[in-house]
């Protein structure tokens, strides 16, 4: 096997006999099998869209499919095999007959390639991961473009997929995830096309976040700062870890009036900021644990059913696997799956019935809390105080201390930065990295307070829109505010999100704990040449770096 699209990919040049995700190389065979089959339906539906044919479902499968080859997302062989290589070539075959009917086409091998599902499809799959390394190989830099194009899509798709689940739809952002698709086979693209190709996934991955962002505060309200206990409430209890808000708020409907408490756990924290869940359903009481990273621990402590609506799955030890259900893209062998129904949600009863088996909290927890809900909306509509404290100099600078988390010891380098952030400066946070630090009292600065959730790693939108506000108010460019982007990277979400701050002409990003390593050399220079992106090196260095 062959796979480099997480930070923690083995020996940093990646992982060749095992995943160090968990993925073993069954597992990731299929996935290639799929993706290049995605390839060949985006060939397709690429030339339907020039015929007028509709390609929506073939849309929406992709972004799906894409999602479930994410890391820690999805480890259930069957599902690859059974229903998404399968439903790729279907949905291929049938957009193909639609096209032959208003003009015969040519094919690439790609488009006319059907695996045999008689014969191995691990197989098939690593022979399509030989063929694509070999094919592209060639030169170390168009390799490190087109993985990073790859991955970058990977997390847009994701985005994508979310959105439409709120029933945000752009078409342009399914075009392009499809053109994206089909250029992989391109042999024509040149480097600086290779480029400017990466760079639109991060123009398209910004369109995905704004249509979440839509989504998510259209159907429940602008986030407002919020308490959320850390604490437990006696009595029978559901966790809902992942990012997915609509399949939280379904839950909260199917368990109201059931005397079960709802927690959240991971990127599912900033939940409890959205005006509308917390009105309407009470029981979404508090956030229990902390990133993904320590899930074997933390859930195997929690007396009651555990939801994992998106990534980040560990694999799971055989103590707490009965009480643990997966939903959408997610899945491993052995954990109960729960299909959506129509209405697009699942049909929570099974869930619902394992709490009240379980014991819940025997007792209620000592008191202990953390804020959320410094979403854009929130910090722009005192965007006056803000600018006059940093006109009386009692703000001197912004940090903002973003993405993911996971295991590696370097990561203590985030918590022990904001330990060291001065007094006078404010940290704005966002997805699962700021799990090291968001339970620390930073105290104030006059009314605001020096630490600011704006949300998970999609709500990097929302921090995008407070440093324009913040420019367009102090009439001066992004890159000139008294503002530091120190960020930490884990998967192609986070790809996703970089590639859009490059998009931006975002300069001086420190990025960590280690460099991807589909970066090669010379993508790495052209980064650091053109937007002064750097790796991270000593909290007391960056730091002096940045106020200098
Ligand atoms: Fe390795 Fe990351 Fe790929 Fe898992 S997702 S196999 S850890 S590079
Ligand atoms: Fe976290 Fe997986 Fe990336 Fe959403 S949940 S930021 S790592």
């Amino acid at each position: 096997m062959f796979c480099e699209q997480c930070e923690q990919t083995a020996s940093g040049n990646g992982c060749h006999q095992w995943g160090a995700c968990g993925k073993g190389p069954e597992v990731n065979a299929v996935q290639d099998l799929l993706v290049y089959c995605l390839r060949g339906l985006a060939e397709v539906a690429l030339r339907a869209r020039e015929l007028g044919i509709s390609t929506h479902e073939a849309d929406v499968f992709a972004c799906e499919s894409l999602f479930a080859t994410m890391t820690n997302v999805n480890f259930d062989k069957k599902r690859f095999t059974q229903d998404y290589i399968r439903r790729a070539i279907a949905l291929r075959e049938t957009l193909k007959t639609q096209v032959e009917e208003k003009s015969p086409t040519q094919w690439s091998d790609l488009a006319t390639f059907t695996p045999d599902f008689n014969d191995s499809l691990v197989e098939q799959g690593q022979a399509v991961s030989l063929e694509f390394i070999a094919k592209s190989g060639g030169d170390v830099d168009i390799f490190s473009l087109k993985l990073t194009v790859l991955y970058g899509i990977k997390g847009a798709a994701s985005y994508t997929f979310h959105a439409y689940e709120m029933g945000q739809e752009d078409d342009r952002v399914y075009a392009f995830i499809q053109e994206a698709l089909a250029a992989i086979n391109r042999p024509d693209l040149t480097l600086e096309d290779w480029v400017n190709l990466a760079l639109k996934v991060g123009e398209i991955n910004l369109r995905s976040m704004e249509l979440l962002d839509a989504g998510h505060t259209q159907t429940y309200g602008h986030p407002v700062p919020t308490v959320v206990p850390l604490n437990a409430k006696a009595g029978k209890a559901i966790l809902v870890s992942g990012h997915d808000i609509k399949q939280l708020a379904a839950l909260l409907e199917q368990t109201q009036n059931t005397g079960i408490t709802v927690y959240t756990h991971g990127e599912l924290l900033p939940a409890h900021g959205y005006p509308l869940l917390k009105q309407k359903y009470p029981h979404l009481y508090g956030h229990y644990g902390t990133a993904w990273q320590n899930q074997t621990k933390e859930f195997a402590k929690f007396p009651g059913a555990i939801i994992l609506t998106t990534n980040c799955l560990m694999p799971p030890h055989e103590h707490y696997e009965d009480k643990l259900f997966t939903i959408g893209p997610m899945g491993y062998p052995g954990l109960r799956y729960l299909p959506h129904t129509e209405n697009g949600t699942p049909d929570f009863s099974q869930v619902i019935q394992k709490a009240l088996e379980l014991p819940g909290f025997a007792e209620d927890g000592e008191p202990r809390s953390v804020m959320t809900g410094f979403a854009r909306n929130a910090v722009l509509s005192v965007a006056d105080t803000v600018i006059e404290a940093v006109k009386q100099g009692k703000i001197r600078h912004f940090f903002l201390v973003g993405g993911c988390d996971g295991a590696k010891p370097d990561r203590n380098y985030y918590t022990e930065f904001v330990e060291k952030v001065p007094e006078d400066c404010v940290v704005l946070t966002l997805a699962c990295g700021k799990f090291r630090f968001f339970d620390k009292n930073l105290g104030t600065i006059g009314e605001i307070p020096r630490l600011l959730d704006v949300g998970q790693c999609n709500d990097a939108y929302s921090a995008i829109q407070i440093a324009l506000g913040l420019a367009n108010a102090f009439e001066v460019g992004v890159n000139e505010l008294p503002l530091s982007m120190i960020l930490s990277w884990y998967e192609q979400k986070a790809v996703a999100v970089l590639l859009t701050l490059l998009y931006l002409g975002i300069q001086d990003i420190r990025l960590g704990p280690t460099i991807p390593a589909f970066l090669s050399p010379n993508v790495l220079k052209l980064l650091s040449e053109t937007y002064k992106l750097k790796p991270i090196t000593t909290p007391d260095e960056d730091l002096a770096a940045c106020l200098a």
